[in-house]
């Protein structure tokens, strides 16, 4: 199945994030906790250059525990802080708050020391769609200040939010990158709603999460849809899951864009468990 979705519009959001980081202090990388890999932009070393980094895995609350701990793991021993945040509850946002004082601490003092006051540190929100770049600014600024939704390509355009504790934050529409080299990472960014649905084939995409499911987490899938999954096929399962959900068509054929929707829609939403897609390496 081959992915491919980067729009003039992420071009143009990649050239504005490159003009607005002389003006940031920090950049917060927003990666989902349940694929740190596949949604970590290749292009953004470059982008971001030396300007101090905070890595946020967001959505840990959809992933698997023993995984957010590897990974939190994975970026300490790379030197790179990093926080599992949830966006949602909101939990842990003075970690964030302490870390973004933490990195700018020198900036800050040489600010002090040239006698500028009271500049806010500011920040930039980079990260793949829908990944809770918004949901993450609403949280920590106690408003909904920016929109978001279930959706990827709901942020247009940059757009900055003031936080309290002189911390102003900069919104920004998701990016992805023009191509992806190993399949498995637009796979990934797909089954967890990172691509935009229109331009994917869901029913083939649902088969392959089935496998990968199978894989990696049987016992949550059997455990969810009330199936015994033996040696069975994904198309297998997938009928099963159609089956036991009701989603038949006339001349009892199964329904297989419903249950495919079904099965993606409940993954997506961590219905099915709390499920990591990939470990570090
Ligand atoms: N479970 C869970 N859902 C989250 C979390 N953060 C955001 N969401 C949901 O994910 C969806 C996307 O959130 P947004 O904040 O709009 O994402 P975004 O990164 O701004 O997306 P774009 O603007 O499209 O790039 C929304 O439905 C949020 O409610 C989280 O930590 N956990
Ligand atoms: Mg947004």
């Amino acid at each position: 199945m081959n992915i491919n979705w980067y729009p003039g519009h992420m071009k143009k959001t990649k050239e504005s994030i490159e003009k607005n980081l002389s003006l940031v202090d920090v950049v917060f990388e927003l990666l989902d906790a349940r694929i740190p890999y596949s949604s970590q932009n290749p292009i953004i070393d470059s982008i971001v250059q030396d300007k101090p980094r905070v890595v946020i895995l967001n959505k840990s609350d959809l992933a698997d525990n023993n995984a957010n701990n590897l990974w939190q793991n994975h970026f300490t021993n790379r030197g790179i802080p990093s926080i599992l945040f949830d966006s949602l509850s909101g939990k842990g946002v003075d970690r964030i708050l302490k870390i973004a004082s933490d990195v700018t601490k020198k900036k800050r003092e040489s600010y002090k020391d040239r006698g500028v006051i009271n500049r806010p540190v500011r920040a930039i929100i980079i990260g793949i769609p829908n990944v809770g770049k918004s949901t993450l600014i609403n949280t920590l600024s106690g408003r909904k200040g920016t929109r978001t939704g279930n959706k990827p390509g709901i942020t247009k355009a940059t757009q900055w939010i003031k936080i309290k504790g002189s911390l102003e934050l900069l919104d920004t529409p998701g990016i992805l990158w023009p191509k992806f080299e190993e399949e498995i990472v637009g796979l990934n960014l797909a089954f967890t709603g990172a691509i935009k649905d229109e331009i994917l084939d869901t029913e083939t995409l649902a088969l392959k999460l089935i496998d990968v499911l199978i894989d990696i987490a049987p016992e949550l899938l059997k455990d969810r849809y009330s199936i015994e999954l033996q040696d069975l096929s994904p198309l297998e399962v997938m009928e099963s899951i159609g089956n036991r959900r009701g989603c038949i068509i006339k001349g009892g054929e199964i329904d297989y864009t419903k249950t495919s929707n079904i099965i993606l829609d409940e993954f997506r939403k961590g219905i099915i468990g709390n499920i990591t897609l990939e470990l570090p390496k």
